[in-house]
């Protein structure tokens, strides 16, 4: 809640779907380590969406700014434009602070707006408590700015960046997210994209890692977690579970983490203080994040102790070069299938998340890959285009091609692929276009969530909402719908 005596942080998040750990991070980082603690207040502002579309306008979020005096985004790239336009117009309305974090300005820092004091780059948590004390202090000068490592800022002539941040170490010097800042919402909220026998269950987010070892040159991990991984310990993922289900009474826990825990010994130990605690078998685990090369028997006997239902499997082509260069490693197509295989076999539910547009794939290799949503077993399944997200190898060939820009429109760069974005889309593929979309439609329509009575019962009522409010947004929607 703002007050007047205080300094008063927003944070503004571009989606609603599930609580910013980050943003509860940040907050219980400063909490912890600043001396300045009592003289802040924070709050968490969630935009609404429907059916992917941002629907809160970019005036209520400065209607808000107004009563604050640091105004938080984190920069996904394809709310980014949406971002540009909500911080340019406080920046015009309000005389508060404006600062971006995360994946997009971390990869694009000296693409920082004019309008925008600063942008952290990387893993934040000690920076944005530097910045913040200097707020405090009075000392918010450009002057200081150059001694705070991490971020990127204009002075009179140019935009400097500092010195790279350290990352923090060890993990668990990051206390857990404040998640009494996160709405009521998403303390309660009831899963509804999943098998009947999860539906309506309460869902919890935690994160046991940061970054991964790994670099698939679609995605930024490498270049913003440092080709590495760090772990919290097994006793710091324990207490967390335990918040989760005494405090927060959640039924469902989802890892927020690039891979779930994948280290054997790691999982055994976790599991090994579960049973300790007498928490084993009082949650399920959902959307498990893995990739087939790090699946053998006894993980996958682990998994099943821990109670993980779901698991969310990186298959994204069966062409064997392309998956190659992808992801490199040892992954085949041939594994792809006997993991998929082997993981229905002992029961888990399943979600391949394919990858298609894919330079050098053509007809046959795009056809091979859609068969594994045809597997016996799997229910439902992600494909995505491939899309060039800045600060990832994959970007820098389209850039070479000059498919993207610095400067582009970052509404090409949405993730979900459906009969609208398939046309809108930079397309990297150099398969005919008409060709790929013949091939790929019948399997849009199966690429969506499962409906349930509550969740149409809410896309209808911020659908009559959106019409009052903002009939140029609701036109946008049902452009988007029909
Ligand atoms: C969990 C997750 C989700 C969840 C929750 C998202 C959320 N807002 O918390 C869901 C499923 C909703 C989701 C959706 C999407 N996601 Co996602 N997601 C992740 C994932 C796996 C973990 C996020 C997380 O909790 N990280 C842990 C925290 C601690 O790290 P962090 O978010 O980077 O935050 C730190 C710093 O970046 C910084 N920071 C971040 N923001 C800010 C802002 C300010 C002001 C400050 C000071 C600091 C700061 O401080 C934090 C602490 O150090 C990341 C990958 C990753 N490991 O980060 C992808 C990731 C963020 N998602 C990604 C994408 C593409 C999407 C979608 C567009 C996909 C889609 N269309 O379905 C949507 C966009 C939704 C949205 N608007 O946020 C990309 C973003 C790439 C990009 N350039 O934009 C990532 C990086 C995955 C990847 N490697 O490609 N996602
Ligand atoms: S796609 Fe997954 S495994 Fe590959 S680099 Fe990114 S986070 Fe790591």
């Amino acid at each position: 809640m703002k007050k007047e005596d205080k300094f008063n942080i927003l944070f503004v998040s571009t989606t609603n779907i599930q609580p910013s750990l980050s943003f509860g991070y940040l907050i219980s980082y400063f909490k912890k380590y600043s001396e300045l603690r009592d003289d802040f207040c924070f709050e968490i502002f969630e935009c609404e969406r429907l059916l992917d579309i941002i629907i809160t306008s970019p005036n209520e979020i400065v209607r808000k700014a107004k009563k604050f005096d640091v105004v938080c985004f984190s920069t996904i790239t394809e709310d980014y434009n949406f971002i540009l336009k909500t911080s340019k117009e406080i920046h015009d309305a309000a005389s508060c602070k404006i600062f971006f974090g995360g994946h997009h300005i971390s990869a694009l820092p000296e693409k920082l707006p004019s309008y925008v004091d600063v942008g952290l780059i990387g893993e934040a948590e000690e920076t944005f408590k530097e910045l913040l004390e200097l707020l405090a202090r009075g000392e918010f000068k450009t002057k200081n700015l150059k001694n705070i490592d991490g971020i990127v800022y204009h002075n009179a002539r140019k935009t400097i960046i500092t010195k790279k941040r350290k990352m923090i170490w060890p993990l668990d010097n990051i206390p857990p997210p404040a998640r009494e800042y996160f709405s009521r919402h998403h303390r309660g909220k009831k899963y509804w994209y999943s098998m009947d026998e999860l539906a309506g269950k309460r869902v919890g987010v935690l994160s046991a890692s940061r970054g991964c070892p790994f670099s698939c040159i679609f995605c930024d991990a490498s270049l913003f977690w440092n080709n590495s991984i760090r772990w919290f310990s097994e006793e710091r993922i324990v207490d967390e579970i335990k918040e989760l289900i005494e405090k927060y009474e959640v039924d469902l826990i989802k890892f927020n983490d690039n891979l779930g825990i994948y280290n054997k010994e790691k999982l055994r130990k976790v599991i090994e203080l579960l049973r300790k605690q007498g928490l084993l078998n009082r949650f399920k685990v959902i959307k498990y994040q893995l990739r087939v090369d790090l699946i053998d028997d006894e993980l996958i006997e682990l998994l099943k102790v821990f109670g993980v239902r779901e698991i969310a499997l990186g298959i994204e082509t069966q062409n064997k070069t392309l998956l190659k260069e992808l992801k490199g490693g040892k992954v085949t197509p041939n594994m792809n299938k006997k993991v998929i295989l082997k993981l229905l076999k002992n029961g888990f539910f399943v979600w391949p998340e394919i990858i298609v547009g894919i330079p050098g794939e053509d007809e046959h290799s795009l056809r091979e890959t859609l068969k594994i949503t045809n597997i016996k077993g799997v229910l439902d399944y992600h494909i995505s285009l491939l899309i060039p997200y800045p600060g990832t190898p994959i970007w820098s060939y389209a850039k070479e091609k000059g498919l993207v820009s610095d400067n582009m429109d970052w509404e090409e760069l949405r993730l979900e692929l459906n009969e609208k974005t398939i046309n809108i889309n930079v397309f990297l593929s150099t398969m005919d276009k008409q060709k790929f979309k013949d091939i790929i439609k019948p399997y849009l329509s199966k690429n969506k969530r499962v409906l349930t009575v509550s969740n149409v019962k809410s896309r209808f009522v911020n659908g009559l909402k959106l019409l009052v409010t903002n009939p140029r947004t609701f036109y946008k929607v049902m452009k988007e719908i029909l």
